[in-house]
């Protein structure tokens, strides 16, 4: 018993010097294991005389109660400094952008719509949307589109198998059905844009399966031609980003409309690059006009009192027009080589105070 003092001294300086959790254990084994020191003094206490033994009990008690409590600050102390260098080595902030990069771009199809959303919106347009799975009625008959119209033919139409009723479903082969399900549910006032999928049973270097439109709807008292040719004009200024675009309107016909034009905006060609602002050239980009008496009507509003404008752009050439896209079958390629030459950052979010597109 007399190396009781020099046993607790080495075991404490052990657990001082103990600079990792293993080192510890390493001490803790040393002194209070099977085999330890201070174990192995506690065996020899059977050997000895009751008052002997009941004072080195006591004794080696003591010692082991503070070679534990030792321990256990230690631990604690070494557990807080691994955990300490385990959050600094980790640190993360979480506000900084992904890294290395941005990888993902925007398809020029959303970009567009985005820009086109965000002009319109300051213009005082909401986003109205609807089922690209449609019916006879809201894509034609409310549009004023006959049976026997050449839009209605099989070959223009995906249409679904019959339904009980005797009417079909079918792929909305433009957007317009959305500006008549916002006119059978709202009253006017009523300012809309509508930009979404539309489908056609088509297919060759001009004509994908699926595109996208945008389409424009305006109902109210006092809306006529001439608020529908500045609502354009401005759009594609906006659009194109250019101050004196010339926008033309060509005499047309559409059965939802009446009168109906075709819009031409200007442009020049230079060294075979095409430039949209004034020059000897014409493109067009949609068609527009005031929405027939009947299609209001078949809506349950009163053409006697109210009016309005409506048009339509199709957002694949629109796209390839401001952004130089030769290809429309390219943009359902899928190909990232491309998405990476003709995509957008998505942090780049379109907005006209920020720049379209910076
Ligand atoms: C309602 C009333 C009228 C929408 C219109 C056009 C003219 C038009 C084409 C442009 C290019 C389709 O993608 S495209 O081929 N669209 O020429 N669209 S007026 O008129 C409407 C729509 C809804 C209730």
């Amino acid at each position: 018993m007399q190396d009781l003092d020099k046993l607790q001294s080495e075991a404490l300086a052990a657990v001082a010097a103990a600079s990792t959790l293993d080192q510890l254990d390493a001490a803790r084994v040393a002194a209070l294991g099977k085999k330890g020191s201070i174990t192995g003094l506690m065996k020899s206490l059977g050997g000895m005389g009751p008052d002997e033994r009941r004072a080195a009990g006591a004794a080696l008690n003591a010692a082991r109660d503070r070679i534990e409590g030792a321990l256990a600050a230690a631990k604690a102390g070494l557990e807080t400094k691994a955990l300490d260098e385990r959050l600094s080595r980790e640190r993360l902030d979480v506000t900084l952008p992904s890294r290395p990069e941005a990888m993902g771009r925007i398809h020029p199809i959303s970009q567009v719509m985005d820009e086109m959303a965000a002009i319109f919106a300051q213009m005082g347009f909401d986003v109205a949307e609807g089922p690209d799975i449609e019916d006879d009625f809201h894509n034609f008959n409310a549009l004023n589109i006959p049976p026997e119209h050449p839009a209605r033919q099989m070959h223009d139409t995906f249409y679904f198998g019959e339904k009980a009723d005797g009417g079909r479903h079918l792929l909305r082969t433009h957007t317009s059905p959305v500006q008549i399900r916002t006119m059978l549910a709202n009253k006017p006032p009523i300012r809309i844009i509508a930009p979404g999928r539309t489908y056609r049973c088509d297919s060759d270097m001009t004509h994908t399966p699926m595109f996208h439109q945008i389409e424009g709807l305006v109902i109210d008292e006092v809306t006529h031609m001439g608020h529908l040719k500045g609502c354009l004009l401005e759009f594609v200024r906006a659009f194109f980003e250019v101050d004196d675009v010339p926008v033309r309107f060509r005499p047309s016909f559409f059965p939802f409309t009446e009168p109906s034009a075709e819009v031409d905006i200007g442009c020049s060609r230079e060294g075979g690059e095409l430039k949209i602002g004034p020059g000897a050239g014409w493109l067009e980009i949609g068609g527009s006009g005031m929405v027939h008496p009947n299609v209001l009507r078949n809506c349950g509003i009163d053409p006697d009192r109210y009016q309005g404008f409506a048009f339509g752009m199709g957002v694949e050439r629109m796209a390839m027009l401001k952004y130089g896209i030769p290809d429309l079958r390219t943009f359902f390629d899928s190909d990232l080589r491309w998405l990476k030459h003709y995509g957008f950052v998505p942090l780049d979010v379109p907005t006209l105070a920020g720049g379209l597109t910076r």
